[in-house]
């Protein structure tokens, strides 16, 4: 029986892969922070899951910050596979805890790499690497030949993470594979991610729960799929026979903006924009301003275009999304709104 070990398993993908492994019968041991509030909500509910009990879920305190923790947690565990899923994954939050990002999603990296070497150099490694990594592109689309060009502490951190798992995997022959994935979403995705940010305002907004939307840069154009996709593109990752960096994304792509008009769409909430810059607004049928901008929402350097290939994914992994920029709108919107009726 496979066991799997997942720092980072309270994320949005965690969650979505602990589902996944569970379902393919691995013993899935995950890693949570202590915290000062509940910081589980988005696995709770896995210990219902028909496939799951208590015995093949198991939570450890742990943090990648803590070398301690980490080497202690595999030794102890011994797993066949772990995923690296932990980081501070805010790229705007980066900025104003840069030491802290780095020390997470560099060296939390170098240290769970470092404990496989030096206890069993056969358990496979998955390095969540992330779109942010191309930064400032000059190439369009991404795929695994396109140069680095990081624009936040985020981004630096994760080229580290990537090139510290190319190294131990060329220096000391194990399995560590990079994924670069492109954005992913779902209705499991943080709050304060523009797609969940707009979907949750969006969908309140109609249910008069809410006035307005604050939003930063609306012309940032990015590649986003669903996050149900990408974990299976993971799992997938550590399957193949040996390893490798793959790049995973839609290979379609939309603005902020874009991403708002076919929210408003699909929940039928008529808008139409006005003004420009800081100055432009989407009012609603009554005239109002329900999304307006500020510019404390900006990025002291944005990533301005992304859009990936997986080509390769494709070929080799038999890879491709299942689900489009439609599908995911359905899924968070359909969340969304539920959330909003359990709430009368
Ligand atoms: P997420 O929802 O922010 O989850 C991050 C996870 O890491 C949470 O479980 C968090 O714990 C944990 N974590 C943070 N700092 C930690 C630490 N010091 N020690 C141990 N755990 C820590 O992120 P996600 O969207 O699921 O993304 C998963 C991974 O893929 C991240 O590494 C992210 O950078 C990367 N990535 C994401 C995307 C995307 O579009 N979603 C794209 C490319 C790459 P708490 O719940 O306690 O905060
Ligand atoms: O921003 C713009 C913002 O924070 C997307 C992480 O999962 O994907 C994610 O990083 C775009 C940016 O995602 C707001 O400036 C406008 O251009 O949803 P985001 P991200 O920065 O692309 C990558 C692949 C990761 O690896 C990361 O971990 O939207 N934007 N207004 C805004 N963004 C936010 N968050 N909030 C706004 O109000």
């Amino acid at each position: 029986m496979k066991k799997a070990l997942i720092f980072g398993v309270t994320g949005q993908d965690g969650s979505y892969l602990s589902r996944l492994l569970l379902k393919k019968k691995y013993i899935v041991h995950g890693v949570i922070r202590r915290s000062s509030s509940i910081n589980t909500r988005r696995i709770d509910d896995i210990y219902q899951e028909p496939f799951a009990q208590k015995k093949n879920f198991i939570l450890h305190f742990g943090d990648v910050t803590d070398g301690t923790s980490v080497n202690d947690l595999i030794y102890k565990i011994n797993p066949t596979e772990i995923y690296n899923l932990a980081a501070q994954s805010h790229v705007a939050v980066s900025f104003n805890i840069p030491e802290y990002t780095t020390n997470a999603d560099a060296l939390g990296a170098l240290r769970i790499l470092d404990s496989i070497v030096k206890i069993n150099p056969k358990i496979k490694y998955y390095q969540a690497g992330s779109s942010e990594m191309f930064g400032k592109v000059q190439t369009f689309p991404q795929n695994e030949s396109t140069p680095f060009y990081p624009r936040s502490p985020y981004a630096v951190s994760k080229v580290y993470a990537h090139w510290i798992t190319v190294n131990y995997r060329e220096s000391y022959n194990i399995f560590a594979s990079n994924g670069i994935l492109f954005n992913h979403e779902s209705p499991l995705r943080g709050e304060t991610f523009v797609t969940k940010k707009i979907v949750k305002a969006l969908c309140r907004i109609k249910n008069n729960k809410q006035k307005k939307l604050y939003l930063g840069n609306i012309y940032a154009k990015r590649d986003w799929g669903h996050a149900q996709d990408y974990v299976l593109a993971m799992w997938k990752i550590l399957q193949y026979k040996k390893p490798d960096d793959w790049v995973i994304s839609t290979g379609k792509q939309y603005s902020v903006k874009q991403f708002i008009n076919l929210v408003a769409k699909k929940i039928r909430l008529k808008i139409f924009w006005k003004g420009k810059g800081l100055n432009e607004k989407a009012y609603s049928e009554k005239n109002e301003p329900i999304v307006e901008i500020k510019k404390r929402y900006f990025r002291p350097a944005e990533v301005d275009n992304l859009k990936g290939s997986s080509q390769k994914a494709k070929k080799i992994l038999k890879w491709k999304p299942s689900k489009d920029i439609n599908d995911l709108i359905h899924d968070m919107t359909e969340y969304e709104l539920n959330e909003i009726s359990n709430e009368k």
